[in-house]
């Protein structure tokens, strides 16, 4: 293939995501780019190297990894177009840019990002594919969302295999998973039937996202979001919106809360950053506006989206679509973790990388 005809190609395959999504792409050759298209061979300065003809064709790094942004094609395949005697170029850029875009895996077979190639005309991006980059870039501006659209469908796009979480909270012995204005909730390791719904139809009045929840020993739920935070009783709203400040706490938009037991003690840690914050509930009071460091917590990650305290007393720490596992007695990140939350609690199956 020609150059020229290689740049239509792959401007061709951006077209297939930017046609259902707000997203405008342009072809830089200097300055910064987000994405980087590169033809390799064998050994190319990543740990996967690429192995000749056949094989593995490409990769491409996901969003907030070491080298996101990066797509990297086998030089060695035969690249072809619209014929069956090489490579499609266009179907293989096509699921690669789903991958540097943020995309993982989809198990229907005739989605684009289905983990096997196939030469399939024309290129045509599955239901799957679709409502996977509008979930995380949205429709097309120009576009009305479609009406026929039922409600259904839109709690549909929250697939809970492939979101991160706001905040996780063990609610009544059940778990609740928060992303957006919709709560999963699981019982006995069962999702239960109706979920994801709305959050706002337990808790009238919770704001359409949260930063953290955690209920305390009274079996009040508390919520944060931005400066403010609401406490419910079950599924009445007793306070809020009030500053976090008057908590003592000394930053907002925090990312976890955790609810823990000391000695039968209550206690609450607030997480941000690198940095928590213990709470005293008897005294409703941060303890020390100097935060502690996540370091406390060996081997939980920095940046947390949810913590938890699960029915056996392990705190649990979500990050992305891992969590961990800490041992409140060792004071430790248990062995084999971090592990998938989509597979642990969702019941969803492995994603495989190519
Ligand atoms: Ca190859
Ligand atoms: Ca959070
Ligand atoms: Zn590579
Ligand atoms: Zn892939």
């Amino acid at each position: 293939m020609s150059e020229g005809r290689v740049r239509q190609v792959l401007q061709e395959a951006f077209g297939v995501w930017t046609a259902v999504t707000p997203l405008t792409l342009r072809e830089v050759t200097s300055g910064e780019a987000d994405i980087l298209i590169d033809f390799n061979r064998y050994w190319h300065g990543d740990s996967l190297p690429f192995d000749g003809p056949g094989g593995i064709l490409a990769h491409a790094f996901f969003p907030r990894t070491q080298r996101e942004g990066e797509v990297h094609f086998d030089y060695d395949e035969h690249w072809t177009v619209g014929n069956n005697v090489g490579t499609d170029l266009l179907q293989v850029a096509t699921h690669e840019f789903g991958h540097v875009l943020g995309l993982q895996h989809s198990l229907e077979p005739d989605a684009v990002m289905c983990p096997f190639y196939s030469d399939s005309y024309p290129l045509q991006l599955s239901e799957d594919d679709k409502r996977g980059i509008q979930y995380l870039y949205g429709p097309p501006r120009h576009r009305q969302p479609d009406m026929t659209e039922t409600n259904e469908i839109d709690v549909g796009m929250m697939d809970a295999c492939r979101t991160n979480f706001d905040a996780v909270s063990m609610i009544r012995g059940e778990l609740f998973f928060f992303r957006s204005a919709y709560v999963w909730r699981i019982r006995d390791g069962q999702l239960q039937a109706g979920y994801p719904a709305l959050a706002s139809r337990h808790w009238r009045g919770i704001p359409d996202h949260i930063d953290a929840a955690y209920e305390d020993t009274s079996g009040n739920i508390w919520f944060f979001q931005g400066d403010s935070y609401w406490v419910f009783d079950a599924e009445r709203k007793i306070t809020g919106p009030d500053s976090v400040r008057q908590l003592g706490l000394p930053v907002s938009d925090i990312q976890a809360a955790l609810k823990w037991e000391e000695d039968h003690v209550e206690k609450v840690y607030f997480f941000k950053s690198a940095s928590f914050w213990p709470f005293n509930p008897q005294e409703n009071r941060v303890d020390d506006v100097r935060p502690g460091s996540m370091q406390a917590w060996g081997g939980i990650p920095g940046n947390i989206d949810a913590a938890f305290r699960d029915k056996y007393g392990y705190a649990n720490f979500l990050s992305g679509q891992h969590y961990w596992k800490f041992d409140p007695v060792a004071l430790k990140v248990l062995e084999g973790f971090p592990r998938s939350i989509g597979m642990d609690f969702f019941g969803c199956s492995a994603f495989l990388y190519k």
